[in-house]
C-alpha cells in the first residue's frame, strides 16, 4: 500500500485552505497534521528554515512549502482534475484571481480576524489553541498575527473602506456564483483556490465576517462548502459541466476584476515600483535571499493609495513571484487575446501587471530569492 502524503496546516490558516481543497478535489491520498505536532518543529522546520504553513511532505519524502507550489507539484505529477483551464483567456483570468486571493485580500481577511477580536474571542482562542492562562504561548502567536495589521494598511481611516470593499466583493461574487458553481464554470481553477484562502479561512469562518457573508451572499458561502468538498459538489447546479464553453468570460467575471482593481490596483503599482527600485539599488546576484532571515517577508514600506486615500503598506517580494506567474500567462496569449487582457487590466487600474521591469523573484529551497534572467 502506498503511504499518503502529509499536509501540515491548521483549520483556520488562510494558505492551508487552498492546498487542502485542491488535494481533496484532485483525489490525492493525504492526511492533514497539525503544524503544532512535534514532528513539524523537529523534522520539517529545519528543512524549510522558518515556521510557515502549509507544507506538504510527499509519500516519497519530498517537502514542498507554499500553497501555490503544492498545487503545482501535484499538477506536475498529473491529475484528473487539473486546476489550469485549457483555453487562454480563462487561464489568464485564473492566474489573475489567484493573485487577487493570495495577495489582494489579506488586508480584509486580517482586519476582520483581528480588529474584531473582542466580538469573536472564544472562536479565535479555540482556533489558536489557547488554554485560558494569560501566559499561554499561543497568545504570543496571536499577538504576532495581530501585529501585522499596520503593515497591511489596516488603520482607523482605512477600516470603513475595507468593510465597504468586502460588501462590494461579496455582491460581485454573489452575482456570478448564483449562476455558476465555480469561477470558470463547472470545475474549480487556481483562481477559485486562490480566492478560497481568505474567503474560507477568515471571511467565511470567523464569526463576524462569516455572518455578513451568509446574510448577504449565500451563493458565496455555498461555493466555499463546494470547494472544500472532495467531489465537485454541484447538486444545486447539476447542468454545469467543465470549463465555460468557447473560452467565454461572462460580464460577472469582469465585475470581479473591477473589485480586484479597486481593492489592490493602486497598492500593486506602488509595491511593484518599490520592488523594482530596491532590486536596482541592491543589484543582487542570482539566488540571493530576498531578506536576511527567511521569516522576514517584508523589505520595507511604501507610500501608496487605498480606495482614494493615502496608504502606507509593507512590501513583500513574494508578491512579485505571484505577479510573474500571472504575467507568464499574459505573455502566452495570442496578439488578439493579449489586447483583450491588456484592455481589461487597463479598465480596472491593473496595468502594472505586464509593465516592463527588471526585478525577478524565484523560490528556491523553500524561500524567495532574487533571480537574474
Ligand atoms: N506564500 C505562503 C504564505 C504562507 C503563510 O503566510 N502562512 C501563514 C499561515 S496562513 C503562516 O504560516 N504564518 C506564520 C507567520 O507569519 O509567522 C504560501 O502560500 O504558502
Amino acid at each position: 500500500m502506498t503511504r499518503p502524503h502529509i499536509l501540515y496546516g491548521l483549520p483556520h490558516s488562510l494558505y492551508t485552505g487552498p492546498a487542502r481543497a485542491y488535494l481533496r478535489k484532485a483525489g490525492v491520498a493525504f492526511v492533514e497534521r497539525s503544524a503544532r505536532e512535534p514532528e513539524f518543529r523537529q523534522q520539517v522546520m529545519p528543512v524549510i528554515g522558518r515556521s510557515i504553513i502549509p507544507v506538504l511532505v510527499t509519500a516519497d519524502g519530498q517537502i514542498v512549502q507554499d500553497s501555490v507550489d503544492i498545487i503545482d507539484h501535484v499538477e506536475a505529477a498529473g491529475t484528473a482534475l487539473s486546476a489550469y483551464p485549457d483555453s487562454p483567456r480563462q487561464r489568464f483570468l485564473a492566474h489573475l484571481f489567484q493573485l487577487f486571493g493570495s495577495q489582494g485580500l489579506l488586508r480584509a481577511a486580517m482586519h476582520y480576524r483581528w480588529s474584531y477580536y473582542q466580538a469573536q474571542d472564544a472562536f479565535l482562542d479555540h482556533a489558536f489553541g489557547v488554554s485560558g492562562a494569560e501566559d499561554d504561548p499561543s497568545r504570543g502567536a496571536m499577538r504576532k498575527m495581530h501585529s501585522y495589521l499596520p503593515g497591511l494598511g489596516v488603520r482607523p481611516d482605512t477600516i470603513p473602506l475595507i468593510e465597504q470593499g468586502y460588501i462590494d466583493l461579496l455582491a460581485a461574487l454573489e452575482a456570478h456564483l448564483s449562476v455558476h458553481p465555480y469561477l470558470l464554470g463547472g470545475r474549480p481553477s487556481i483562481g477559485d483556490y486562490g480566492l478560497f484562502g481568505p474567503l474560507f479561512a477568515h471571511l467565511g469562518r470567523d464569526p463576524v465576517p462569516a455572518d455578513i457573508m451568509k446574510r448577504r451572499a449565500p451563493s458565496v458561502f455555498r461555493w466555499i462548502e463546494r470547494l472544500h468538498a472532495p467531489d465537485l459538489d454541484i447538486p444545486d447546479m447539476p447542468d454545469a459541466d467543465g470549463w465555460l464553453a468557447g473560452d467565454a468570460v461572462p460580464d460577472t467575471l469582469e465585475a470581479l476584476v473591477a473589485e480586484m482593481g479597486a481593492e489592490m490596483g493602486a497598492e500593486l503599482g506602488a509595491k511593484l515600483a518599490a520592488l523594482e527600485d530596491h532590486y536596482q539599488r541592491l543589484a543582487p546576484a542570482d539566488g540571493d535571499p530576498v531578506s536576511a532571515k527567511p521569516h522576514q517577508r517584508t523589505i520595507g514600506q511604501t507610500i501608496s493609495r487605498y480606495r482614494g486615500i493615502p496608504d502606507d503598506v509593507g512590501v513583500q517580494p513574494y508578491l512579485l513571484y505571484m505577479v510573474q506567474r500571472t504575467e507568464a500567462a499574459l505573455g502566452a496569449l495570442s496578439a488578439e487575446d493579449r489586447r483583450w487582457a491588456d484592455d481589461l487590466l487597463a479598465r480596472h487600474g491593473l496595468s502594472a501587471i505586464g509593465a516592463p521591469r527588471q526585478a525577478l523573484v524565484d523560490r528556491r529551497n523553500h524561500i524567495e530569492v532574487w533571480a537574474r534572467p
